[in-house]
């Protein structure tokens, strides 16, 4: 290590202040003006807003590049310890804003580009965001990796490259109609595509077992179709530190021997038929959150991206001269849910079949390498496969699965005394009508360590789904409860609010978030509030600009914004709002004199396009909102929105115009959730059930902060088992009746009385949700909410200290609780050459 360190001293070739890399303002001007010439091919007279854009993020990637490479050299160099996040989904968000920040030089750029006449608004609005996750899983994989290089963590982020996003969303005639999302139209400055890394992936076909001159057993995995990973970069630069990650996507195509054989033999139909198939695997993002969809594309993307990953880092691993079985000491692989829980099979056949370890030993090293991380107790988004769909498409897997399963029930027929209930639950594969691979319990036997993402989910975890996981290895269960990072949720959407802080507090609380305590200190201070609840209702102005271009909804900043996005979901319970809003309405109706605090109710989110409840409750809204908002009886006092095409940039803008943030998830169902996080780090406070991390939530911003209402997971089970009768409720309260009798009846849509059918009877003869049992408990802690609202003062009070104690919930706290307790990986502080 030593002998390399005097090298690393030497003086760059690359110079600090050039157009190339510099970070002040005349070195940025002139970089973004060489860009737009040598990328863009223009002169500023003809330049396009595009061309703009383009050479400022060229500019702004050489920056990253320079950071980039000098980590990846220390890391290499130093062989340190690695970070390897396998998920399917990366929600990252536009880059250049952020980029910016995390560079430490959005004023400097600011100031480049109004001294060339270009508005940097206008370019940072130009950029088509990387929609590449659904929801709350996919992007606290972007805030992991955001607070990875921020804590110098080396790291790489492995994924899949798809060339479709979540989809576009807008709303017709009420309804949710799906476009697709083509991100890629004008070209990624973001991504660096090396060609020259790739793999080959095998599917299909079949396995031959054989015996070599030694007298071992072998296997010899015969492939339908290969197809090539071809590695694609994006870099992620911390906040302001030099350490620069790499996101490493991969894209599928068709290896190049195919085409030459296809094209040789004559049969180009054939040729181009393949390179289609193999293009596909890495096409679109399946659109479901928390549901399974059990699609053989599905388990092809799944396998797909996780052996390229696994080929990569085993790459990386024997280039620095490491034996193979010491695998896990260069890496700490984790797995984010079990969508790339086929890690656990492919390393086993990998060791096995590629290097030629001892199973036992092959074992030994993967149990070491990977650790699983749960993020949903509902039955339905647990992942199993078909078996025999497993085997067409990984025949050689499923044969490890077996090996696997029979060794691990081997093991544990002796702890459980034969207790086949326990078996059962415990194996790798389920019995039925037909057979199917369970692959949480695949993650489960495979991992050293497994964790859930808040405090509650991880205690249902181990009393439930993983009870008997739990008994047999306790050692093995933690929490770690989900977090966000400040840069982009707070820094990056709400300048204004961020530099009142600063100006109160400094500027170290955006590293080190706990920091933000001090402004406790202030919370009862007039001028600091006035200057608060003036940055809130700046915000409240811009959304109220955007919804009524996106809408043409005029909404208005002072009355109360009560902000409920988040995707579509029966168990988020976006009905139960809805109802709220008709049961207002309809006091408002019966009273038009009525004195009551004036409110806009804010929805967003997309629903799985398959999910036929989901897409209803979209409508309902929008039908509600068609009502509620023309009726002149009204008088402007109740708004509905349904902002349309959540995604986020939408969600940069909302969260700091939010008063209210509504997290009514039926108790035990949401694991976590993590805009709930971004809300009230925001300013907003949260009106919510004890469910996933509000209870921690509540607990860090203080009770009389916090509107809570609803039953708890324990009273949900309960009820659940006495034999939950939701008509009961129906009937008792006249409210409650009132509202549903208008939407079964048609009041909200023109009279058909056919449309929301569905969605009533499922509400009142089956509820799954218990949304009528918590109706009468919502409506009255809206109430509460909307009394305190009334008083200016102690809102501001609730609305600073709920910001003020959010220090808990930055996902730098959440990685270092990883690094420490399950990866036991250091920070490497990367040093440039040059200076800075
Ligand atoms: O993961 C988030 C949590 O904050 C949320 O509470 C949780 O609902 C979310 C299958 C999922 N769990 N499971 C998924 C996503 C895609 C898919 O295809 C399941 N998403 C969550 C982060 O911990």
């Amino acid at each position: 290590k030593n002998e390399h360190a005097a090298s690393s001293q030497r003086p760059s070739e690359v110079l600090d202040e050039d157009a190339r890399t510099g970070l002040s303002v005349e070195a940025l001007k002139k970089a973004i003006l060489n860009n737009l010439f040598y990328v863009q091919g223009k002169y500023p007279e003809i330049a396009t807003r595009n061309d703009y854009y383009m050479s400022l993020a060229y500019a702004v990637r050489d920056r990253l590049l320079q950071r980039w490479v000098a980590s990846v050299k220390q890391y290499l160099e130093g062989r340190h310890r690695i970070v390897s996040y396998l998920s399917a989904e990366y929600l990252l968000g536009p880059h250049l804003a952020n980029n910016l920040i995390n560079l430490g030089i959005f004023k400097e750029v600011e100031q480049a580009t109004q001294e060339l006449g270009i508005n940097l608004q206008w370019l940072l609005d130009k950029e088509v965001e990387p929609g590449l996750g659904n929801g709350g899983l996919g992007r606290l994989a972007a805030c992991y990796m955001d607070s990875l290089a921020a804590l110098e963590v080396p790291a790489i982020g492995y994924g899949i490259r798809y060339q479709f996003g979540i989809f576009e969303q807008e709303i017709r005639d009420g309804w949710q109609v799906e476009d697709t999302d083509n991100w890629l139209r004008r070209g990624n400055p973001w991504e660096i595509a090396r060609r020259e890394l790739n793999y080959e992936v095998k599917l299909g076909g079949y396995v031959q077992h054989y015996m070599d001159r030694d007298g071992k057993f072998r296997s010899n995995w015969i492939p339908e179709l290969t197809v090539k990973g071809v590695a694609y970069d994006t870099p992620i630069v911390g906040y302001k530190v030099n350490t620069t990650n790499t996101l490493r996507l991969w894209k599928s195509e068709a290896p190049k021997s195919f085409d030459f054989q296809s094209f040789n033999s004559g049969d180009y139909n054939n040729a181009v038929n393949q390179k289609i198939i193999c293009e596909n695997i890495s096409k679109v993002l399946y659109p479901n959150d928390e549901t399974l969809s059990g699609k053989i594309l599905r388990l092809q993307q799944q396998y797909f991206f996780v052996s390229c990953s696994l080929q990569d880092m085993i790459g990386i691993h024997l280039r620095q001269g490491e034996k193979i079985e010491d695998f896990n000491v260069t890496f700490a692989v984790q797995l984010n849910d079990t969508h790339p829980a086929i890690a656990i099979a492919e390393m086993m056949r990998l060791l096995v079949d590629e290097y030629d370890l001892e199973w036992v030993d092959a074992w030994r090293v993967t149990t070491r390498s990977f650790a699983y991380t749960n993020h949903t107790l509902l039955p339905e988004a647990l992942e199993t496969w078909d078996l025999e769909l497993f085997g067409s498409v990984l025949p050689r897997h499923l044969e490890l699965i077996y090996e696997i399963n029979r060794r691990f029930l081997d093991e544990v027929t002796i702890k459980v005394y034969g207790n086949h209930n326990k078996i059962n639950s415990l194996s790798i594969i389920g019995e039925g009508p037909r057979k199917y691979i369970k692959m949480a319990n695949l993650a489960c036997a495979g991992s050293f360590a497994i964790n859930g993402v808040a405090a509650l989910h991880t205690e249902l975890l181990k009393s439930t789904v993983l009870k008997d996981w739990y008994a047999l290895y306790p050692e093995k269960f933690s929490n770690k409860t989900n977090g966000v990072t400040p840069r982009r949720w707070l820094v990056l959407s709400n300048p204004k609010l961020t530099s009142l802080i600063s100006g109160k507090i400094g500027e170290s609380w955006i590293k080190h978030l706990e920091e933000l305590k001090r402004l406790e200190a202030f919370a009862d201070d007039p001028e600091f509030q006035k200057a608060w609840m003036d940055v809130k209702y700046e915000m409240k102005k811009t959304l109220a600009k955007k919804i009524l271009n996106r809408t043409g909804i005029k909404v208005n900043p002072d009355s109360l914004f009560d902000v409920h996005v988040k995707r579509i979901h029966e168990y988020k319970r976006q009905h139960l709002n809805i109802l709220h809003v008709i049961a207002l309405y309809n006091r408002i109706k019966k009273n038009p004199s009525l004195e009551i605090v004036p409110r806009t109710f804010i929805f967003a989110g997309k629903a799985a396009p398959g999910y036929r409840m989901a897409k209803l409750i979209i409508k309902l809204i929008n039908s509600v909102g068609e009502i509620v908002n023309n009726d002149p009886d009204v008088m402007d006092r109740l708004k509905v929105v349904f902002f349309p095409n959540y995604n986020v940039s939408n969600a940069q803008v909302i969260y700091p115009a939010a008063d209210l943030s509504v997290q009514i998830s039926t108790a035990g169902k949401e694991a976590s959730g993590t805009g709930n996080m971004k809300l009230s780090m925001n300013g907003a406070i949260t009106i919510g059930t004890l469910d996933g991390a509000n209870v921690e939530i509540r607990e860090a911003v203080g009770e009389e902060n916090f509107f809570l209402f609803g039953l708890t997971a324990e009273e949900v089970a309960k009820k659940k088992n006495e034999g939950y009768n939701p008509y009961s409720y129906y009937l008792e309260n006249e409210e409650l009746k009132l509202a549903i009798d208008q939407i079964a009846s048609g009041y909200f849509s023109h009279l058909d009385d056919k449309i929301f059918k569905d969605l009533v009877d499922n509400l009142l003869y089956h509820d799954p949700f218990l949304v009528l049992a918590d109706f009468a408990s919502y409506v009255a802690s809206q109430e509460q909410a909307a009394e305190a609202f009334k008083d200016k003062k102690s809102w501001a009070k609730m609305s600073i200290l709920n910001t003020a104690r959010m220090g808990k919930f930055s996902s730098d706290r959440s990685i270092r609780e990883y690094c420490d307790e399950i990866w036991k990986v250091k920070s490497v502080p990367v040093h440039l050459n040059g200076k800075y």
